[in-house]
């Protein structure tokens, strides 16, 4: 039996993670030495300054690529660390396309910094083969989905856009983060790169930021071992240990999440106050069969439109008890949000603003039914 053959729940508890060679360790120990000695110079143990590599960050390292299935992976201290990793692997006049619904951080390192710096951009619909084809040119080297997307839940055929992107000799990234490893691998889609804020689902408790990069590709992986270390926007020791230590527990979360996330989206889509559910496992969402084919299941996000509109909407978020008013998602507990004036401000009058009206929700592990009654009175 070796570790490729294992389910995920077991590489999730075990790969990277192996109990600890010199004492018997259990767990991974947190290594915050910053540097190890060498016998001889220039010939290390594997190991020689915290920033090239540690101990308890290939730890992690190991346990991320093989969720993803990935030959090589680099953690980095935010998931905008590790987006711009990426997107610094770019020269001026290169072209990227992006989908016109994502992050608001991920639109403003692409537009508001390298944009600056001479790289183009254009911002499509990915749901949309005609606009993304439309899109594409020569210089094109990197296109950037998500799916699903934040915050409007949209679904994009990752191996579709891959094939398009492919031709033009664009490399495609996938943000990961929605869906985690537990219900999607990009690579295994056609993608060439899946991209994490960690900060999230893979953390799973709102106390540990990091972001991480899975490939492939040998030459891709080497220019951003590269750039991990000579950039040196890395993790530090503790929060690898907290990431790991949130990992042994993603798939029982993201059950979960899931099934708490289905039982407030029909919630919603039956409450006389909501005028639109968005929610891909909803039958009627345009995108569920793509998510249906390309993920195990349909995750712990969910947005919707308050027939109230931006009034409402302000008004619900600031009523809810059990979810907490905040940004971020992915962590236990619940969390209910305004984008257009919290985690999309940086879009605002951009091709990717969002409307004023859309409430988020990032759908936590409580008990089911004290989370449909708090929706229940704050909507009432
Ligand atoms: O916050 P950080 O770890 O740097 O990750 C950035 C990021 C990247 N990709 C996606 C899809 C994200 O949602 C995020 C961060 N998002 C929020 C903080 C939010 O509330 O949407």
């Amino acid at each position: 039996m070796s570790e490729s053959t294992w389910g995920f729940e077991t590489r999730a508890i075990h790969v990277g993670q192996e109990p600890d060679e010199a004492t018997g360790a259990i767990t991974v120990p947190i290594h915050l030495a910053t540097t190890f000695v060498q016998p001889a110079p220039g010939q290390h143990r594997g190991y020689e300054y915290s920033r090239t590599s540690n101990p308890t960050r290939a730890a992690l390292e190991r346990a991320v690529a093989g969720l993803e299935g990935a030959a090589h992976g680099f953690a980095f201290a935010s998931g905008m660390a590790a987006e711009d990793a990426l997107v610094g692997l770019l020269h001026p006049g290169d072209h990227v396309v992006l989908g016109s619904d994502a992050y608001g951080g991920t639109f403003r390192l692409i537009a508001g910094i390298y944009g600056e710096r001479g790289i183009e951009w254009s911002a499509v619909d990915l749901t949309d083969a005609g606009a993304l084809a439309g899109a594409l040119r020569p210089e094109t080297r990197q296109v950037w989905m998500e799916t699903p997307t934040n915050p409007m839940l949209a679904v994009a055929d990752v191996g579709a856009v891959a094939d398009a992107a492919h031709a033009v000799g664009a490399t495609v990234v996938v943000d990961n983060t929605f869906a985690t490893p537990y219900l999607q691998n990009p690579l295994a889609l056609g993608a060439d790169v899946a991209v994490h804020s960690s900060t999230k689902y893979l953390g799973g408790h709102s106390d540990v930021l990091g972001g991480f990069v899975a490939v492939n590709e040998d030459e891709l992986a080497e220019r951003l071992a590269f750039v991990q270390n000579a950039a040196g926007a890395v993790p530090s020791p503790f929060d690898c240990y907290l990431l790991l230590r949130g990992i042994k527990t993603l798939g029982v979360r993201m059950d979960r999440h899931c099934n708490n996330a289905r039982a407030v989206a029909e919630f919603l889509d039956g409450h006389p106050a909501v005028d639109r559910v968005l929610y891909p496992g909803l039958p009627d969402h345009p995108g569920h069969g793509v998510a249906a084919r390309q993920m195990r299941d349909f995750g712990g996000m969910v947005s919707f439109i308050l027939r109230g509109g931006e009034a409402a909407a302000v008004a619900a978020v600031c009523s809810t008890k059990v979810f907490l008013l905040a940004e971020s998602l992915g962590a236990v507990e619940s969390l209910i949000e305004q984008p257009a004036t919290m985690t999309h401000l940086s879009v605002a009058d951009s091709p990717l603003a969002v409307d004023p009206g859309l409430i988020r929700l990032s759908v936590g592990i409580e008990t089911i039914d004290d989370l449909l009654a708090d929706l229940d009175q704050a909507l009432s």
